[in-house]
């Protein structure tokens, strides 16, 4: 494998695994992202020109991405719209990006036999009880609730069929809640350490009893270059790294970090339909790949991101107001 083609990578977890990829292999990448509103130039930038390169455009262009895949050795499509709040105001984009555009990646590895590593979530299984003793394991029925998420697991079945009817060259991977750098502010953890960093009190959905399962971006791109070098075609392959906490010790957690009282923050309206708990487990990973998560302390690692947040602040601030007031017009 020489050259790599990396959707999505200037969006929070690709621009993580170019990195990953820039630092870890010898491999050349060639970036293609349409530069949504989740973009990041900056999160590419200053990558060597001779290993990394940039191509703006839209996975669902079957012209543009026929002549990309003909031209590397293996895609690892992270693409996608990503926000499960975005996708109950306008379900529209998330069908189009999710599944149309996966199924013309899906048709361009297939004429041209090119190796193709599909990125998926954990929330393509619905959620759990919180007091279920079972997690998430690859044997796991489909049962996805949100709009996003359905177009994640409508995703997921067209590779497996062409995989099975076309002998397509895929892996599957889905993995639980990711926490880093480079993360938008319109996601749970950076919306609530920007917020500190205003003076505005987070914000809650609900009671916050619901649990995410979360892992550090880094390991999440440990992972999925494990899958890529090592994993057994058509198999899927679940990435968690045991990191279970409710919303409410979340927010306990980033105002104690953050010199603040833990009492802080503001309930405010739920998410329609949102999901209870999600858990992986992720044996298969670890004793067939011999992989394992290199972030165990989930303490450090929000320190570390709310230092990041902190020293970063030219990036995310043009954002923020936009932001908040989409989220105050919805009561949230
Ligand atoms: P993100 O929203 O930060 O980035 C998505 C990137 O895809 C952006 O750079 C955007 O410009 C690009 N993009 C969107 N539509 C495109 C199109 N039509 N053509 C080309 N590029 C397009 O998302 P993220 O959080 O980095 O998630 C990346 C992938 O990982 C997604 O497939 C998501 O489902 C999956 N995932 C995310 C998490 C998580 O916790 N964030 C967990 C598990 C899986
Ligand atoms: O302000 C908030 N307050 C709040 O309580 C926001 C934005 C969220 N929440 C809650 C909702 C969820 O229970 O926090 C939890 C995490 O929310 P998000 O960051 O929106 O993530 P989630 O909906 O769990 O989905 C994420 O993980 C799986 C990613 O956005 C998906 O792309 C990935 O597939």
């Amino acid at each position: 494998m020489n050259r790599i083609l990396v959707t999505g990578g200037a969006g929070f977890i690709g621009s993580n695994f170019v990195h990953y990829l820039v630092e870890n292999t010898d491999l050349g990448v060639t970036v293609l992202d349409k530069m949504t509103y989740a973009a990041s130039k900056e999160a590419i930038a200053g990558l060597p020109s001779d290993r990394v390169s940039l191509v703006v455009g839209d996975i669902a262009d079957a012209e543009l991405v026929d002549g990309l895949v003909s031209s590397h050795d293996a895609v690892v499509h992270y693409a996608a719209e990503s926000h499960n709040d975005n996708s109950l105001n306008d379900p529209s984009p998330f069908v189009q990006t999710n599944i149309v555009g996966t199924f013309q990646l899906l048709e361009a590895v297939r004429k041209h036999g090119v190796r193709y590593h599909h990125i998926s979530t954990d929330e393509v299984y619905g959620d759990l009880e919180l007091d279920d003793p079972q997690r998430f394991t690859e044997a796991t029925p489909y049962n996805p609730s949100s709009p996003y998420s359905s177009t994640k697991a409508g995703s997921d079945l067209l590779v497996r069929a062409w995989v099975r009817s076309f002998g397509v060259q895929a892996t599957i991977s889905n993995c639980s809640n990711n926490y880093g750098p480079w993360q938008h502010i319109e996601k749970f953890i950076p919306r609530q350490i920007t917020n500190v960093i205003d003076g505005v009190r987070p914000k809650l959905y609900g009671a916050g009893l619901n649990v995410r399962d979360w892992i550090h971006a880094n390991d999440h791109s440990s992972a999925v270059l494990r899958i890529l070098e090592k994993g057994v075609i058509g198999e899927t392959y679940l990435i968690g790294a045991d990191g279970e906490m409710n919303n409410l010790e979340t927010v306990k957690l980033i105002l104690r970090l953050m010199g603040r009282d833990e009492s802080d923050f503001d309930h405010v309206t739920d998410r329609a339909g949102h999901d209870l708990r999600y858990a992986i487990d992720s044996t298969k990973l670890r004793t067939e790949l011999g992989w394992k998560p290199t972030f165990q302390d989930f303490e450090s690692g929000i320190a570390d991101t709310i230092r990041w947040y902190r020293e970063n602040e030219d990036w995310w601030r043009p954002k923020k107001a936009a932001i908040e007031a989409a989220y105050a017009a919805k009561g949230q």
